[in-house]
């Protein structure tokens, strides 16, 4: 079966068989206080907007049946996983690796690390924990997608220029095409969100394809 998303630049096909949902990064060290991202400066409430229309479209995967692959962004608890490069970034007060109201910041099996209540995995979804800001890097995402022969990948998550399109373009270079949910993700920089999901879309679909959820959401009622 093939569905069409009205998306930018032009339709997004796919079949949902061969298609896998990601989330990326909702984790709380992002979103909430006291995490990661408020050590780094940012203002986390501006990454908020992005959960209810992620929940949705994990409601909606599920029932349609899709793949669907949590990320998570963090270290080992040791540290041995973390470049001295990412640690040493940014003279923060309470760095990667360092105890905060969360637990370790950014530290595998702390609270901080964990997703945000809204956005829990159901058993049988995958959890790809990863070092970096791409999904592949260091991960057996590529295994897992292609064991299950994954051509194309719905991206939602958190952030935008970040996390989220270094995702889209080690995924494009690996052979997967991508739509990106913009209403599911985020920025703690609004121009960097807009600017951000434009150059995913730009030059006939360069790294991928852009829609809103509801756009998704509404060609799986033919599931
Ligand atoms: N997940 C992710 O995007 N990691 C970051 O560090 N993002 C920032 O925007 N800092």
């Amino acid at each position: 079966m093939t569905l069409e998303v009205d998306a930018d630049p032009y339709e997004f096909e796919f079949d949902p068989e061969k298609t896998a949902l990601m989330v990326v990064d909702m984790q709380r060290d992002f979103i909430e206080e006291g995490g990661f991202g408020e050590y780094l400066g940012n203002d986390v409430s501006r990454l908020r907007k992005a959960v209810e229309p992620t929940q949705k479209v994990l409601e909606a995967a599920r029932d349609a049946g899709f793949k669907i692959i949590h990320t998570r962004e963090g270290h080992r608890q040791e540290m041995a996983d973390a470049p001295p490069s990412k640690v040493e970034r940014g003279d923060l007060d309470v760095k990667i690796g360092d105890e905060g109201p969360m637990g370790k910041v950014l530290v595998r099996g702390e609270r901080g690390h964990d997703f945000v209540e809204e956005l829990q995995p159901e058993e049988g979804e995958t959890i790809i924990d990863k070092p970096g800001k791409g999904s592949f890097y260091s991960t057996d995402l590529d295994l897992v997608l292609r064991n299950d022969d994954i051509e194309n990948i719905i991206l939602t998550g958190v952030t935008t220029e970040v996390c989220v399109q270094s995702t889209v373009r080690e995924a494009n270079d690996r052979g997967y095409e991508c739509l990106v949910l913009e209403d599911c993700t985020a920025s703690y920089f609004p121009e960097f969100d807009e600017v951000g999901i434009k150059m995913i879309k730009a030059q006939g679909a360069i790294f991928g394809w852009v829609a809103d959820s509801d756009e998704f959401i509404s060609t799986l009622s033919d599931v």
